[in-house]
């Protein structure tokens, strides 16, 4: 099929989820048009499968706000028409449900029908989508989507809680290719990030308050006065600079480690022991997802769909958000003991495979055709 993806092309997860589809999508054969601001921080490598099309906004001094959604739906336009595009699937609600309507919309009036699919994944439900300001405008795109999913059961919840949606939603959750991440490098090199005796912790995020980065430091506070260790923050965001001057309050910002954001996620997973993923709210977790497909375990809070992802008791904890006491001791509980260590990285590893690209990506193959079949 020829598909045009829209979505974010930062380091966001709804990007890299989008970026990961076009490039599984693409090696089965399928004629991927990714169209967005940026080429997306994860499409490196381009084949004959894949084009990137760039949606530019000129600057013009009369806008206050530059008119994004305009551009977009324009672009989308012309690239059905050009290639003949098949099916539409943006990412993120806002604003990419809304202009992909209206480019819909066009080509109809120009007697050319194409589906819109819809994946909504978290933040644009449970944060953004939900303010006053936005919530008709997403409401009216969900519903005027021929194919919405969401990447977990909670989303799915959550998105039938805070708003009228009159459509079926679809769950699809997020995935991972496995292999990608399982013992990639022969040498972690460890060495480079931590003492010979000390654990390595990690968090990535895009550090925003959602994320609890506070509850993080203090996690890995407790932590550390009882085994040794070393914090991995990986990422950049507005949490950023509180947190370092938490660790200076506590007189651990030797431990801790600020290193901005990575494209080599799977080679700081490979020397990490645990991941620490507190957040407020989160509908999946993909980071935690990636940790437990490198055989990282995860101390997490059992927020939104991370009880889906994260499995109590076999490929980490759970714990109530901001109970960083309980989630500090389950941390250590595992940590202190190398069979304990071992068993939980090879379950999270276990549990990661269930999520396996392979095993996703045809889930949604089905939800193309189900679109398709609907104009
Ligand atoms: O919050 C983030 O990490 C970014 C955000 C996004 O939209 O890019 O992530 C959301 O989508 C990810 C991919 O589907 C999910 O794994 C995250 O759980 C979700 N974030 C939240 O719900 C806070």
């Amino acid at each position: 099929m020829k598909i045009a993806i829209v979505c974010y092309p930062t380091f966001g997860g709804s990007g890299v989820v989008a970026t990961e589809l076009g490039l599984a999508l693409a090696e089965k054969g399928h004629e991927i048009h990714f169209i967005t601001y940026k080429q997306p921080v994860r499409l490196e490598l381009l084949s004959k499968n894949i084009q990137f099309h760039e949606v530019s906004v000129p600057d013009y001094p009369l806008f206050h706000y530059q008119p994004y959604e305009l551009a977009l739906s324009s672009k989308l336009v012309d690239m059905v028409k050009l290639h003949r595009i098949e099916v539409l699937h943006v990412h993120y609600a806002i604003p990419h449900a809304y202009a992909g309507y209206m480019a819909k919309m066009m080509l109809q009036a120009e007697g050319i029908s194409i589906p819109i699919v819809t994946t909504l994944h978290g933040t644009d439900i449970t944060l953004v989508g939900n303010h006053p300001f936005y919530k008709p405008a997403v409401t009216f795109s969900i519903n005027k989507s021929d194919v919405v999913t969401s990447v977990s059961q909670s989303l799915k919840d959550d998105t039938n809680r805070l708003f009228d949606i009159t459509s079926e939603i679809d769950v699809v959750p997020n995935f991972i290719d496995v292999e990608k991440y399982t013992n990639p490098y022969t040498d972690c090199q460890r060495g480079l990030m931590a003492e010979e005796d000390e654990f390595i912790i990690t968090h990535i995020s895009n550090l925003r308050p959602v994320k609890r980065i506070q509850d993080v430091i203090e996690i890995f506070y407790r932590v550390q006065q009882k085994i040794p260790a070393t914090l991995i923050m990986v990422g950049e965001g507005p949490e950023k600079d509180p947190a370092e001057r938490l660790c200076r309050e506590k007189g651990i910002q030797d431990k801790v480690r600020f290193v901005g954001n990575s494209s080599e996620i799977d080679k700081i997973l490979c020397f990490s022991d645990l991941f620490l993923l507190p957040s407020e709210k989160e509908s999946f977790g993909l980071a935690a997802l990636e940790a437990m497909a490198s055989g990282v375990p995860v101390i997490s809070s059992n927020t939104g769909g991370l009880s889906e992802v994260n499995e109590q008791g076999v490929s980490g904890y759970l714990s109530d958000v901001g109970n960083v006491a309980e989630m500090a001791n389950n941390a250590i509980s595992i940590l202190k003991d190398p069979d304990e260590l071992k068993k939980f990285k090879q379950q999270a590893k276990q549990v990661a495979k269930k999520f396996d690209t392979q095993n996703i990506v045809p889930m949604y193959e089905e939800v193309y055709q189900k679109a398709v079949a609907y104009v």
